[in-house]
């Protein structure tokens, strides 16, 4: 069986966050991204998500970085091959080297499509089988403490499951220390966004003082090496989000002991079938892993719900509600997190219908590709 594809459909959404973003890498508050949307010839309608943003900080990868792989490569790929699985994506894209967020993009819609085809719903495609899953919110940096412990007050209230700060030189121990003391029962975890070095080795050893459930990529972006010494150091789990890009690269982390944790964005690993490989050998290595965010609109949302649902994913992710995030999301109904938990929707593909109005308001641009 081929899955058969007539047409992608790329739109362009401009939209705005609620309140800014800010990260030891720089704030962002308007949102620029793709929804990808794959056709067939029987009415079903898949849709994915780009998650880089329009400055390369996060990673190397931007919104017209992802305009031009997904259109000059990959799409004349699809054009050119015939799928029999969505698992088919992550080999044809091979020749094109990284880029992992624009492929994703496209691999997404193809495994939405392709399990309206088979009318069951994407979690269960995947291999998922929870129901529910426990999330957590990531609180970016504040213009001061009591603003932070009043956002942390908020999310609490909110019973979301555990809180992450972001953190850089500056706005780290003295910040959490206040966090963990007036809050002593939610877990609290820290992301420092690469602000740190080497250098900075005795002022991370500190934060084991505060009983964290882990730091996230503390050291540089592209690094694994320097991250398996800081390991060996400190006792506070290291959690590991830029560094890995690959099912290779979280064989070798785990290899050097460069982490205990391991945050799985689909975008960054280049879609779901990676994402899905990278979760099968830290079950079998017994290293957690959670689902990360990218500040995505409903779609992008949905796909983390489901790749969620998968047994390893144990501690709760950055998967909040769309209220968090929007006035209005693309979806209907929006993302919802009761008490931290979200009910994983049980209608075929994503689980979300999208809305076509709200849709229509963000897009700022159309392509139609006829494949
Ligand atoms: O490092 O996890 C990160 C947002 C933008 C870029 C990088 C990160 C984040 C977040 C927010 O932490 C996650 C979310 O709420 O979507
Ligand atoms: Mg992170």
């Amino acid at each position: 069986m081929t899955i058969p594809i007539k047409q992608i459909k790329l739109r362009k959404l401009k939209m705005m966050l609620k309140s800014p973003f800010t990260t030891s890498f720089g704030t962002m508050q308007e949102k620029e991204f793709f929804v990808t949307e794959a056709i067939d010839g029987d009415g079903n309608h898949g849709f994915g998500e780009s998650v880089a943003f329009t400055i390369p900080w996060y990673s190397e990868e931007t919104v017209k970085t992802t305009h031009h792989v997904i259109t000059d490569f990959l799409i004349p790929l699809l054009k050119e091959n015939i799928l029999n699985h969505p698992d088919d994506v992550l080999e044809l894209f091979k020749p094109i080297k990284r880029n992992n967020m624009a492929k994703s993009a496209l691999e997404g819609a193809i495994w939405d499509l392709y399990a309206k085809q088979k009318n069951i719903p994407l979690a269960e495609v995947l291999g998922g089988t929870k129901k529910q899953i426990d999330v957590g919110i990531s609180l970016g940096i504040q213009p001061s403490i009591d603003d932070l412990l009043q956002k942390v007050q908020e999310n609490v209230k909110a019973g979301y499951k555990r809180i992450k700060i972001k953190i850089k030189p500056g706005w780290d121990y003295d910040v959490l220390a206040e966090v963990k003391k007036n809050f002593p029962d939610i877990p609290v975890m820290a992301d420092a966004n690469s602000a740190y070095t080497l250098k900075d080795i005795s002022q991370l050893q500190k934060l084991d003082e505060l009983d964290l459930l882990m730091i996230e990529q503390p050291l540089a972006h592209d690094d694994i090496v320097d991250h398996s010494k800081l390991q060996a150091a400190m006792n506070t789990p290291i959690c590991l989000d830029e560094s890995i890009h690959s099912l290779s690269d979280t064989q070798k982390a785990i290899q050097l002991q460069s982490c205990k944790i391991i945050n799985i964005k689909i975008g960054r690993v280049g879609g779901l079938s990676e994402a899905k490989r990278i979760h099968d050998v830290c079950k079998q290595n017994g290293i957690d892993v959670w689902c990360g965010g990218m500040l995505e609109s409903g779609i992008g949302r949905a796909h983390n719900i489901a790749l969620t649902t998968l047994p390893q994913f144990v501690l709760p992710g950055d998967t909040a509600g769309s209220s968090r995030y929007w006035e209005k999301d693309i979806i209907t109904p929006e993302v919802v997190a009761e008490n931290g938990v979200i009910t994983v929707p049980g209608e075929p593909g994503i689980g979300y219908e999208i809305d076509n109005d709200a849709l229509d308001t963000f897009t700022v641009d159309e392509e139609v590709f006829t494949l």
